[in-house]
């Protein structure tokens, strides 16, 4: 899979050559490039910004940078282009929306800063490629570069051969056709840690009994904290 960040702040990206999503980028299963904007401004102070028609508080990026950025990206690589933008006003990032991305050949993160980018490129991107706005929840950060740090963690360890063992991705809770809960607790050795003790049923080697305690609870922490994951469901 190929990516492309485009981004006035590169170095946001440096923890990308770290751990699962490094090794990735050195096995080759991924080609990540990370593009300074200011490459296509023109201007001595490198400008990215302008003040917002209209008025109002803020700064919107400028529209001509952007357009030169995809220019050049489209001309350096055959591959069709998913751009993903993004933005508070972008449709929720999930798991569903992790595995539709993996799917994709090329995808080119376009990261805002300040009041977001001149809506004619977003017009222009959905004309001429695959355009997706995306949000990571409802609240706000300064721009989209912490966003794409985790939009491409969940979607690079979703590609064939990055994760060691397949299985550990059919069980997570949110893989395609799963239950959706949350997950359940984990415990490791020590069976009594600071007078807390394991629960007696995962000491006991009776699978059937592990099993239903995990749903259990699984169950009880999606009803404490994502009741609206079980709407519609029974009992
Ligand atoms: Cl994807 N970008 C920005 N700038 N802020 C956000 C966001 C994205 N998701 C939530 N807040």
């Amino acid at each position: 899979m190929r990516l492309d960040i485009v981004s006035i702040f590169p170095d946001y990206f440096a923890p990308l050559s770290l751990s699962l999503v490094g090794k990735a980028i050195q096995g080759g299963i991924v080609d990540l490039q990370v593009h300074d904007l200011r490459a296509w401004t023109h201007d001595r102070h490198h400008t990215t910004d302008d003040t917002p028609y209209g008025g109002g508080a803020g700064m919107v990026m400028k529209p001509e940078p952007w357009g030169e950025a995809l220019d050049a990206l489209e001309e350096a690589s055959s591959l069709p282009m998913t751009v993903v933008v993004p933005t508070p006003a972008g449709r929720p990032f999930t798991q569903e929306l992790a595995y539709e991305l993996a799917e994709r050949q090329r995808l080119v993160f376009a990261c805002g800063r300040y009041e977001g980018i001149d809506q004619r490129v977003i017009d222009h991107c959905a004309d001429t490629y695959e355009l997706i706005e995306v949000s990571l929840g409802d609240y706000v950060l300064n721009g989209g570069e912490v966003a794409v740090l985790a939009i491409v963690e969940a979607v690079v360890r979703l590609l064939p051969g990055v994760i060691g063992n397949p299985q550990s991705l059919v069980e997570e809770s949110h893989a395609p056709g799963h239950s959706r809960l949350l997950e359940y607790p984990n415990y490791t050795k020590p069976p009594v840690w600071r007078e807390r003790a394991v629960p007696d049923v995962l000491l006991s080697g009776h699978h059937g009994r592990v099993a239903e305690w995990r749903a259990e609870q699984a169950l009880e922490r999606t009803r404490q904290r994502r009741p609206d994951l079980l709407e519609g469901e029974i009992s």
